[in-house]
């Protein structure tokens, strides 16, 4: 007789629910094998917000689900393991944030959608990591105050010479502590490897990259790219999505590995848990939410 599986189990409650699992990229491989979509924080907000489904249960940080609650106020959003945070996320308050703002009058405020609910809330306009110096272009400001990733903030400033960034101090601790020593390492164990980073990583591990990519952006390259082998610079979860992208080419990880705990506390185990209890929900004042939804639908209008 087949074995019921786990993963059976949460099938059929989600069923049961009305519900869609969602798994971020940066999850353990048997949660991102047991939802309906995996994908980048945004992509799957908006996919969730799309399926008539009822009940979103988000496998991620928390971030993430406040954002899935931010596009839909209707459903019941769910996270197997709420207490799931993001550091970089929390490096930079609502209370900061309006702070900051009162010093800098006048200066648009661009925000990473790596950030709470009530710091979009405060923000003129959110970006991902994918469409982060297009959209500072299209503002056509001439300065900008930048959060919550220093990192990142420092990329779109190479990027755009004419614009003044002034950034947030924060940063991924997972990103953050890769070196280019490191890399240059991992660089010549492999010299035909191609190197993909996320710009979430220090600006001199970024300038080592063939190429500086968000994660939804990464798994879209490797199937096109002509190189066979790739040193993957972004948190390990992903080398699971990007095997399924493109069967039989290589890819390669740090030494240590980059490892997110946060983004590992989530098991299957407490995705069955999640479903069977209806527990873990994730709750977003409407007026935050809809000061929150304005700066994330100014981006997605940017395009
Ligand atoms: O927005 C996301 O999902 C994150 C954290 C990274 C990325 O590049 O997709
Ligand atoms: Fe936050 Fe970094 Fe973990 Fe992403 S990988 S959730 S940015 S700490």
């Amino acid at each position: 007789m087949e074995q019921h599986t786990i993963a059976d189990e949460i099938r059929e409650l989600a069923q049961e629910r009305d519900a869609v699992i969602i798994a971020h990229n940066y999850q353990r491989g048997e949660v991102q094998d047991v939802a309906d979509f995996v994908g980048d924080s945004l992509g799957l907000a908006r996919q969730a917000a799309r399926t008539p489904a009822s009940v979103i249960v988000f496998a991620g940080v928390h971030f993430m689900a406040e954002t899935a609650k931010i596009l839909s106020p209707f459903k019941t959003v769910l996270m197997p393991e709420p207490r799931a945070g993001c550091p970089m996320a929390d490096m930079m308050t609502a209370t900061d944030l309006a702070a900051w703002r009162k010093a800098n009058p006048g200066v648009p405020v661009v925000t990473y959608v790596n950030s709470t609910a009530a710091v979009k809330a405060l923000t003129d306009v959110c970006v991902t990591s994918a469409n982060a110096v297009d959209v500072v272009r299209s503002l056509g400001a001439p300065k900008v105050l930048f959060g919550p990733d220093r990192n990142l903030a420092s990329w779109v400033a190479r990027s755009l010479p004419d614009v003044e960034i002034i950034p947030w101090d924060g940063f991924c601790p997972t990103h953050e502590q890769v070196s280019a020593e490191q890399l240059a390492q991992e660089q010549a164990r492999h010299p035909n490897a191609e190197v993909i980073a996320h710009p979430e990583c220090r600006p001199e591990v970024v300038d080592m990259a063939d190429a500086v990519l968000s994660t939804s952006q990464m798994l879209c390259h490797v199937a096109t790219s002509s190189a066979e082998e790739f040193i993957v610079v972004t948190e390990e979860g992903l080398l699971h999505g990007l095997a399924k992208a493109a069967p039989g080419k290589r890819f390669l990880n740090l030494e240590p590995r980059m490892f997110c705990p946060n983004m590992k506390v989530t098991t299957i185990e407490k995705v069955r848990d999640c479903l069977r209890d209806m527990s873990g929900e994730i709750v977003v004042t409407e007026d935050v939410r809809l000061a929150a939804l304005a700066s994330v639908e100014k981006m997605i209008a940017i395009g």
